[in-house]
């Protein structure tokens, strides 16, 4: 699957911070410690409604999580599949008499112009479920000759009872696991199961339904297994970090962490499992199926500076809950204005304090709301600066180009 072109990300004078994260496995902001080079597994979209501002809260934290590593010196592997085939977008097909495959293009096509316009860094590997079925097949088959999964009908799925440390990184009790997972993909009610709880890992082909045929016969990949699969082949047995919103917490990440774990024999799978957290309108999570979407591609075509949409977004806490408001907008669009008018200045105080400052608060667990506080407080001084330093707006320029991705 094609990848998004790369924004230009400027050369920072010295080298950043180790960065240093909230892991949702052991609740603590904890360092990354990534060698020479750094591996990420994020989650793609499942391609069936345009990007909203959850989608791009998200992407846009792994985004930062990917510049500062770059900072800091780092090679930066990052990895993200999209889910072109599964229920949710097959439901959507069937309502619409659209061709699935048709709809998934679209808004793959769609999310690529939204990531771009952006200035999210694209992954090295975008890669599609539907590419990938022969190499996840193939996972799954390791798992039934080890012993891991087994029969229902025609399906196979996957046995808990492989996985001694599963619940490791929710930290669940086993009825909020049930509840979680009958609302998230799974189906823990499903007749035949060893565990309510144990995740599919291959549906059989069923009439109406698109299937691949495999070594496992025809049929299609379960969700968490293809994630799984996906990350391993590409990034290696352990991650640095694998990321995503924090409804994928449980059971997407948990079940293929297990999924990756039981494959290698190694644990853990990754050594930061990143959570963002989520989006609202009107105080329900924005989802396509509450039909309660701010797209980003409709705000763009409405006239809005992608630069704005980036600043509303990064003015709270990646981890927190937010809501998106207009007035949040047009905060952002003032913040913007400010902001240009103060590098157009022919001089401004002194930049390398600020440099200092902002990485030190991104890689403190993306403070966000505090470096952008910070750049505000430099763009006032500059405002009033009667000085000759002239290299000061250019280097806020790209401090605040490499780091935040925002170009002013
Ligand atoms: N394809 C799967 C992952 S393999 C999937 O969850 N797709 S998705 O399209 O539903 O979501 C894509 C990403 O956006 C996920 O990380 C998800 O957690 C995140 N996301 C979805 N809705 C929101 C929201 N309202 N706020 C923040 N993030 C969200
Ligand atoms: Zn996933």
């Amino acid at each position: 699957m094609q990848s998004w072109p790369r924004p230009n990300v400027p050369r920072l004078p010295g080298t950043g911070q180790p960065l240093r994260l909230h892991d949702t496995a052991t609740g603590e902001i904890r360092p990354t410690a990534p060698g020479a080079t750094a591996r990420m597994y994020v989650c793609g979209i499942t391609p069936y409604d345009a990007t909203h501002l959850g989608h791009a809260a998200t992407y846009l934290a792994f985004d930062l999580i990917h510049r500062l590593w770059l900072d800091a010196g780092h090679d930066v592997h990052y990895v993200q599949n999209v889910t072109d085939v599964d229920d949710p977008l097959l439901e959507r097909a069937a309502q619409t008499g659209e061709e699935w495959s048709v709809l998934a293009a679209r808004e793959i096509e769609l999310f690529r112009t939204d990531m771009t316009a952006l200035r999210i860094l694209p992954p090295r590997e975008y890669v599609g479920a539907v590419e990938t079925v022969g190499e996840v097949a193939d996972g799954v088959s390791r798992l039934l000759a080890s012993g891991a999964a087994y029969l229902v009908d025609d399906d196979l799925y996957f046995s808990l009872e492989a996985a001694p440390r599963f619940g490791y990184q929710s930290g669940l009790d086993t009825a909020s696991m049930l509840t979680l997972a009958a609302q998230r993909g799974g189906d823990p009610e499903r007749a035949g199961k060893k565990d309510p709880l144990d995740p599919l890992l291959w549906r059989a082909a069923r009439p109406g339904e698109p299937a691949w045929d495999s070594e496992l016969g025809p049929g299609r990949p379960g969700w968490h297994i293809e994630c799984a699969v996906i990350a391993l082949n590409r990034l290696g047995d352990v991650i640095d970090l694998q990321g995503g919103g924090a409804d994928l917490a449980f059971p997407h990440h948990e079940m293929s962490a297990a999924h990756a774990e039981c494959l290698t024999g190694t644990w853990p799978f990754a050594r930061h499992y990143v959570h963002a957290g989520m989006v609202c309108l009107d105080g329900e999570k924005m989802s396509k199926s509450r039909g309660n979407l701010v797209l980003v591609s409709r705000l763009r075509e409405s006239g809005v500076d992608p630069a704005a949409i980036r600043l509303a977004l990064l003015a709270e806490h990646y981890r927190a809950d937010r809501s998106w408001t207009s007035e949040r907008l047009a905060q952002a669009q003032d913040r913007l204005t400010r902001w240009r008018a103060a590098v157009d200045r022919p001089a401004g105080p002194g930049a390398a304090p600020l440099l200092a400052e902002v990485r030190a608060l991104l890689a403190d667990d993306l403070a966000t709301p505090a470096a952008l506080a910070a750049v505000d407080r430099w763009a006032a001084e500059a405002t009033t600066y009667g000085g000759s330093a002239a290299a000061a707006p250019g280097l806020v320029r790209e401090l605040v180009d490499a780091l935040l991705g925002v170009a002013l």
